[in-house]
């Protein structure tokens, strides 16, 4: 069995995160690329066929394709952001041993893949594809507010303050690797992540010591990480590790896939954007094994958001 090696654990034990490079062969990721521009292709025979894009844009490549396709069609780049695609090079990446091998040796043999995984084709200074300062399972708007504020936005910027979701709905403290992977070479240019390595130790252990105040100031010594990476990096986060995506002042796209996992004996996370058993040795029978299995959960939900008119 793989996983990370001990030195890499104490790593992301100590720091929140680790670079693993070339966890992937680049051929390994061609394929998901392909799946992708296939999409893209998709995407753009149906804008044009409506009449929204100008052109097909097929002398364009994957790595300008779809921007000029927003640039016409703005509503297009809904149609491949997010969760929305879902194929079987993407299920191959979601269930792949090597990735399951580091999650089980963070989290144990119970694994859940979360449904909240993104594809991310961060389009030339296109603002929606930023993200400030943020840790992905967040406890304390107020924490994140400070992050912001000391390494992002002034203290007076008026952003700062804003409106800010929590995304608690398990136990917080609950294990929740992310694996942030691109799809083309990434650097300061094109935005790669930018993480605040040791930032996720200062979080309360309890839920009666939510107050942020107390463990936001632990933040102040820490120095912000730029990490650059190449097609077959992969960068392993801890959900509590605050990290940035800045502008892309490239002229391609930024595509990147992030993908998150769970203990498979808690609660789910996202239940309006369902995952799957991807490695269990208590339940081997519901493990999810094939791309038509896990679209048939996918529908199976979305029918019954539909048809219930429950808002979930
Ligand atoms: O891909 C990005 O630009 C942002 C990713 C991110 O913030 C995340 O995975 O939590």
């Amino acid at each position: 069995m793989g996983g990370l090696t001990a030195e890499q654990k104490r790593q992301y034990d100590e720091l929140g995160y680790v670079h693993l490079e070339g966890l992937f062969e680049p051929a390994e990721l061609q394929p998901l690329i392909d799946e992708v521009d296939a999409a893209v292709d998709r995407v753009a025979r149906s804008c044009r066929a409506d009449g929204r894009i100008r052109s097909l844009y097929d002398g364009e490549g994957f790595a300008t394709r779809f921007a000029r396709i927003v640039e016409d069609a703005e509503e297009a780049y809904d149609e491949l952001v997010g969760s929305t695609l879902m194929g079987p090079e993407l299920f191959g990446i979601l269930s792949h041993v090597k990735l399951l091998d580091i999650v089980e040796g963070i989290i144990g043999p119970e694994v859940h893949c979360e449904g909240r995984h993104r594809l991310r084709p961060k389009l030339p200074n296109y603002g929606v594809a930023d993200f400030r300062w943020h840790e992905d399972t967040a406890y304390a708007a107020r924490r994140i507010t400070y992050v912001r504020q000391q390494y992002g936005l002034g203290a007076a910027d008026p952003n700062a303050g804003g409106r800010f979701m929590s995304r608690i709905v398990a136990a917080p403290q609950m294990p929740e690797p992310n694996f942030w992977i691109p799809l083309v070479p990434v650097d300061e240019r094109n935005g790669c992540l930018h993480v605040l390595p040791g930032g996720h130790m200062h979080t309360p252990p309890y839920e009666e010591q939510w107050e942020p105040g107390a463990f936001a100031a632990e933040l102040d010594d820490l120095e912000p990480l730029v990490v650059p990476m190449d097609v077959g990096d992969a960068l392993l986060m801890h959900q509590h590790v605050p990290h940035v995506s800045p502008p892309n002042r490239s002229d391609g796209i930024r595509w990147s896939v992030d993908i998150r996992y769970q203990d498979g004996r808690r609660p789910v996370k996202s239940v309006r954007e369902p995952g799957f058993l991807a490695r269990s040795k208590e339940r081997a029978g519901d493990v999810v094994t094939d791309h038509a299995g896990y679209q048939r959960i996918r529908d199976v939900v979305a029918e019954f958001r539909a048809k219930s008119g429950i808002r979930f």
